[in-house]
């Protein structure tokens, strides 16, 4: 194999320290570095796509590619261009220094004139990626497929008002959750890219909600027919393409999974940028995920606060990945889930080397943020306050209430006769975000 597409950089990047003067070195990133008893690079099982950062030429709805790709030029043999593709990815991967990556079906193989022509490309694709996994200790963290570039989804996959493509759907997902399987895949993702709607003149919301709890639910049936480990993974988003997504937020994935008797099943695979979408920070999606058992892996990146689409820049504020991060380690950290850099350079950033540079400030970003969760839960910054602040549940009123042994008249009785009198009491809030700044700033190195 060649080992030119990236010649900026020679070997593996290394660790330079928090002055380091080369901008191809990690300020933070040390894979062996213990905290709290873990490796770095386990706690953060951090992975590349290769869609944004491999399969895409850096094309905007304005323009055309801008990006220096050459296994993406036009004209050539698209096995030939799928190969090099491949050549290049696992040569970045390893020159990075991260173990995992993630993928769509169309990211990597090319399509065929017809499905069984398609499902063989990938077949033999998969191959190839077998070899270089084989070659560079390299792990796959999610498979996916793509239900949503072709025309044939323009109207949903699962919630399309036509069956054959909800039929074509599921063949497609079949074959990508085998390949993923193949390939020891850690997990596998779907995100709902087209199932949502354009307009509700012309759709029938009850419908499509029974379409796609069907399709979920034979996803999961044949995920434990053919024995894969992982997790199966909904990526929620509120809109974009569709104007309103189904799975828009975490809470919605949940309250759906409950509805069709799907909890257990599927898991919440969060974005950053997706969070912000929906109108929360990417803590509270977070932490919804954690408090409610769904939570699974991550899609780490960033929006522009000002802008109201998905930007998917790299990840660069370690004041708001710290408090996603504490809430995963106070989760018990990730299983089988990982951060996953569904993160895209802006299209000015054509040198190749340009994704080095997103991708190094990501992970330094993440990094960064693990040691000052770390820190929090050492000092306990957030629980001792948050133990106080419910104490007196854990005292005759609170438990009688919660055990069930008090009614409204059992209530209206103590309270009435003034043996139950409530004082207010500060929140302290402010305290508490200095105290959470006081760790962040507490971080040198
Ligand atoms: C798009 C999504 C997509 C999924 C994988 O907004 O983030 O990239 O992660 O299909
Ligand atoms: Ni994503
Ligand atoms: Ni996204």
């Amino acid at each position: 194999m060649s080992e030119d597409f990236f010649s900026d950089v020679t070997g593996i990047i290394p660790f330079g320290g928090p002055d380091a003067s080369d901008p191809l070195s990690y300020r933070v990133y040390q894979p062996d570095r213990m905290v709290l008893g873990k490796r770095m690079e386990d706690h953060l099982r951090i992975a590349v796509c290769l869609w944004h950062s491999f399969a895409w030429p850096g094309s905007d709805v304005f323009g055309v590619g801008t990006f220096d790709r050459p296994w993406l030029v036009a004209g050539q043999d698209p096995m030939v261009a799928a190969r090099a593709k491949l050549d290049a990815a696992f040569e970045f991967l390893t020159k990075l220094g991260v173990p995992f990556f993630c993928f769509h079906d169309v990211d990597v193989s090319p399509a065929g004139a017809t499905f069984a022509e398609s499902r063989s490309n990938l077949d033999t694709v998969a191959g190839w990626i077998a070899e270089h996994m084989d070659r560079t200790g390299k792990h796959l963290l999610w498979g996916t497929a793509n239900l949503f570039s072709h025309p044939r989804y323009a109207a949903g996959a699962a919630t399309n008002p036509d069956p054959a493509v909800f039929a074509y759907a599921a063949a497609q997902v079949k074959v990508m959750l085998e390949t993923t399987q193949r390939l020891g895949g850690a997990n596998y993702t779907l995100w709902g890219g087209r199932e949502g709607y354009e307009t509700l003149l012309n759709t029938d919301l009850a419908r499509e909600e029974t379409q796609l709890a069907r399709f979920l639910t034979l996803v999961a049936e044949h995920k434990h027919k053919i024995g894969f480990k992982g997790l199966l993974l909904i990526e929620p988003k509120p809109q974009e393409p569709t104007k309103h997504q189904y799975d828009y937020d975490a809470a919605t994935v949940h309250g759906f999974l409950v509805r069709h008797g799907l909890e257990g099943e599927y898991h919440v695979n969060l974005e950053v940028n997706h969070a912000t979408l929906a109108g929360h920070s990417f803590h509270h999606d977070v932490a919804y995920a954690v408090a409610n058992g769904i939570f699974g892996s991550i899609d780490a990146n960033r929006g522009d606060p000002q802008n109201g689409w998905d930007t998917d820049q790299f990840p660069n504020s370690v004041d708001e990945l710290s408090l996603a991060l504490y809430e995963i380690l106070k989760g018990g950290g990730f299983t089988t889930g990982g951060f996953n850099f569904d993160a895209k350079l802006r299209r000015q950033s054509m040198a190749r080397t340009d994704l080095f540079h997103g991708h190094i400030g990501g992970i330094d970003t993440l990094a960064r943020s693990l040691l000052v969760a770390a820190g929090m839960i050492e000092h306990r910054t957030l629980d001792a306050p948050r133990d106080a602040r419910y104490a007196g549940w854990s005292g005759a009123v609170g438990t009688s209430i919660l055990d069930g042994s008090a009614s409204l008249e059992s209530l209206e009785a103590r309270v009435a006769a003034g043996a139950i009198a409530p004082t207010p009491v500060s929140g302290g809030q402010e305290a508490l975000e200095n105290a959470v700044n006081q760790r962040i700033w507490a971080i040198r190195d």
